[in-house]
């Protein structure tokens, strides 16, 4: 289940447009599907109205609950509404999660939005920032990282790719059923990220700040690193009932939820 944002939760709404001119936008684990069709109207409606005037939208990962390849015309309605995005001057960068790794450059063509390697260090507002979608962190769930290693290697995928697309949608069904069941088996802590493996890589990547998404446990987590202190930013999943999005405003960073239109303001 979602969690409701925690510390910094104050919504950038009262900020007015020109206030939020030059935002940079932070979202992840929306996990968009066909057999969810009003998440996927909360996020066109998203799409349309926030990020018009941000300088930036990062997409950190699972923005699609699967993705079995650049020629499944079956997401065209977001595709156009990323290139519209990217078309009115906020520059569009995604990282690949680990359901939606085979989004290429085909996608990334139509869409303009520019693919991001995981890691991938950004400045902001001066202040040097690694970002992640997160499942490389969870270094615990060794079977899974195995799995990481197979399905990413190129070879792999390119054998998957030539596949018609009936049979990839069969595979990658049974790929969600399998993992479905492998993750029933295992606990919270495991399925979380390692502590040791977020330092190692906030000191690899000379950085003071992780944000990530993949655990689906937003929160904003300080910490110390080599006796200074760091933070971690953790992103929300979305679901049809509502979504999060971490707001870097004027050397701020905030979260501000995202609901329904006509759900009404709290
Ligand atoms: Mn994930």
């Amino acid at each position: 289940m979602p969690q409701p944002p925690s510390a910094a939760a104050a919504p950038a709404s009262g900020r007015t447009g020109a206030q939020r001119a030059g935002d940079t936008l932070f979202i992840s684990d929306l996990h968009l599907s066909p057999q969810q069709p009003d998440l996927t109207a909360l996020f066109l409606h998203w799409l349309g109205t926030r990020p018009r005037g941000a300088a930036a939208l990062y997409i950190l990962g699972d923005l699609f609950d699967t993705w079995i390849g650049d020629d499944d015309d079956g997401y065209r309605d977001i595709e156009a509404a990323l290139a519209e995005v990217a078309a009115a001057g906020t520059r569009c960068q995604l990282m690949h999660g680990n359901r939606d790794f085979l989004l290429g450059r085909r996608f990334a063509r139509r869409t303009g939005v520019t693919l991001l390697r995981d890691p991938a260090r950004i400045t902001l507002a001066g202040e040097p920032m690694l970002l992640m979608h997160g499942d490389l962190l969870c270094t615990d769930d060794v079977p899974y990282q195995r799995f990481r290693r197979r399905v990413r290697n190129p070879l792999v995928q390119w054998l998957f790719l030539r596949q018609s697309l009936r049979r990839r949608r069969r595979i990658a069904a049974n790929y969600r059923q399998q993992s479905a069941r492998a993750m029933a088996d295992k606990t919270a802590e495991i399925m979380d990220v390692n502590a040791d493996t977020v330092l190692r890589y906030m000191r690899r990547h000379g950085v003071r700040r992780l944000i990530h998404g993949h655990t689906h446990r937003p929160a904003d987590h300080p910490l110390r690193l080599d006796g200074a202190p760091a933070h971690r930013h953790v992103l929300a999943d979305w679901s049809a009932a509502g979504g999060e999005v971490l707001v870097a405003a004027g050397g701020e960073l905030i979260r501000e939820p995202v609901r329904p239109p006509g759900a009404g303001a709290s």
